[in-house]
């Protein structure tokens, strides 16, 4: 199977290019399902060690249905689908550059919850404009075993988020056993107390907010996503969801620079404007996500059969 990684202010992305399961047609919503229901194997061996590692994101290409996209692209973790992802996008846009396969300028992608569109300004710094983000629940008040009351918003930019200043741990690099193990209560608890995004979407990622460490920023934050791996990078679909919660607030004006750090100090560029169409959520907004991403590898991932780690290791 080749593939070719990259990272995005720190966080992996790993392209399939050739070798990846057929998924046969339908949206690509239901082709992302077929993957995570009939494909776990696949996308685990691909990820996990002794291949990879739990924070790599991976990005399947399929055909697009929607017209003008160049490709479709499904985003998997190890513990299954993604509907967007930011840094992975991204990722996605330098490396298809670096193959020669699309140049500088406007590209649109199709994902599973959503056309996004791309510009490529040049061989490693791209533009996201990401799928309508939203703020579905605000000030809601979860009490975490171990933690107490936490108090945060649900908020959408492509994935489901729970976002909060009250993790009670400083946003600091040293700090990320602690980080991420008061994320993953945090996921817990809102799971046992039935609290999902609309449609009872699961809330997989949790981030937590807080002050930027550089005057040149305007907000650092700390995100668990789904496969028990933290964002290296400021998350894409998270900040997204953060400037949708911001804007809901009165806090950030359409047009207006946010910059976000990362737990690694790693930056993105973000604004939005108000999302227009019938289709979008009441307050929606369309952020456009800017960061740089750059290629670290072009390999063939061997299967051996008689490997009793083939489908990757999972952890107990
Ligand atoms: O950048 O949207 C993102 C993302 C989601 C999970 C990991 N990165």
């Amino acid at each position: 199977m080749r593939v070719i990684d990259s990272h995005t202010a720190g966080e992996p992305t790993r392209l399939v290019l050739e070798g990846g399961p057929s998924l046969g047609d339908g949206s690509l919503a239901e082709r992302a399902l077929r993957l995570e229901q009939e494909h776990g194997d696949f996308c685990k061996a691909v990820l996990l060690e002794p291949r990879g590692h739990d924070a790599i994101v991976g990005a399947l290409l399929v055909p697009a249905n929607a017209p003008d996209c160049v490709t479709g692209v499904i985003y998997f973790n190890p513990a299954g689908n993604l509907g967007m992802c930011g840094h992975a996008t991204i990722g996605l846009a330098v490396t298809l550059a670096h193959l020669g396969r699309i140049g500088p300028g406007v590209h649109r992608f199709e994902t599973p919850v959503g056309v996004v569109s791309v510009e490529l300004h040049d061989t490693n710094t791209v533009s996201v404009v990401n799928v309508p983000s939203y703020r579905y629940l605000k000030d809601i008040v979860v009490v975490v075993p171990g933690v107490g009351p936490v108090r945060g918003d649900v908020a959408w930019g492509g994935n489901w988020f729970f976002l909060t200043k009250d993790g009670g741990v400083p946003l600091e690099y040293e700090k990320i056993p602690e980080l991420a193990h008061v994320s993953l209560e945090i996921r817990r608890a809102l799971a046992s107390n039935g609290i999902t995004g609309a449609d009872g979407g699961e809330i997989d990622h949790v981030e937590l907010i807080g002050p930027a460490k550089s005057a040149h920023n305007h907000g650092r934050n700390f995100v668990m996503c789904p496969g028990g791996a933290y964002d290296r990078s400021p998350c894409g679909t998270g900040t997204s969801a953060k400037v949708a919660c911001l804007a809901a607030d009165g806090l950030l004006a359409a047009h207006t620079i946010w910059r976000q750090e990362s737990i690694i100090d790693s930056t993105y560029e973000l604004f939005y404007v108000p999302a227009e169409g019938e289709s979008a959520p009441a307050g929606a907004v369309l952020p456009t996500v800017k960061g740089s991403a750059y290629v670290t590898a072009q390999s063939e991932l061997l299967f051996d059969a008689n490997d009793p780690y083939i489908s990757g290791i999972r952890g107990s």
